[in-house]
């Protein structure tokens, strides 16, 4: 159960005060420093495991999709940004796709009421937590991408798999796969 302040505001969406939450998640023994792995959780939050972390990306989602800064993800907020990055993901992931703009607008309003468990039509921060990983997939995610295009573009490794020398072969491929920004 998180505490509501008096605005309303949950969790707080002053920028500054979110950097110092990203800092005291990523701080585990708190002891007001970053160790190696904690330095990796702090820049990598998606990868790490640390709840604190999930908590945090959650908080700084809303605050990135908040556009009229009421503290809240309300609906037509979340259909145009968060609903579009899951729906990309679950269509790169599950070949997942919508026929038309009917079925686009049942599965968004089906979806924001799943996640909406409180019923108050907005999104809190905590209300996120179920589908934080779609909206920052782990690096995982993003070497399996690189690796498809990789294979796609190279028409390579007919056994699914990669030799030395076709890596070399298609070492521009290669590198271009690793440094396309669409993938971060
Ligand atoms: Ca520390
Ligand atoms: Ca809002
Ligand atoms: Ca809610």
């Amino acid at each position: 159960m998180f505490v509501h302040s008096a605005d309303g505001d949950s969790f707080g969406y002053d920028k500054r005060l979110l950097e110092e939450q990203h800092f005291n998640a990523s701080d585990t023994d708190g002891d007001g420093r970053l160790n190696l792995a904690e330095f990796h959780d702090f820049l990598h939050p998606a990868d790490s495991n640390n709840p604190k972390l999930q908590q945090w990306l959650c908080r700084e989602e809303v605050w990135e999709r908040d556009t009229d800064r009421d503290g809240k993800v309300s609906y037509i907020e979340f259909v145009n940004g968060l609903f579009l990055s899951i729906r990309s993901y679950d269509e790169e992931s599950y070949g997942y796709s919508y026929h038309s703009d009917d079925s686009k607008k049942a599965y968004s309003e089906f979806m924001f009421s799943q996640l909406d468990k409180d019923g108050d039509r907005y999104l809190s921060a905590i209300e996120l937590l179920p589908i934080i990983g779609k909206v920052h997939p782990s690096w995982r995610y993003y070497a399996r991408k690189q690796a498809e295009y990789f294979v796609s573009q190279a028409q390579v490794g007919k056994y699914g798999r990669l030799n030395l020398n076709e890596m070399i072969e298609n070492a521009d491929i290669l590198y271009a796969a690793i440094f396309r920004d669409e993938f971060f």
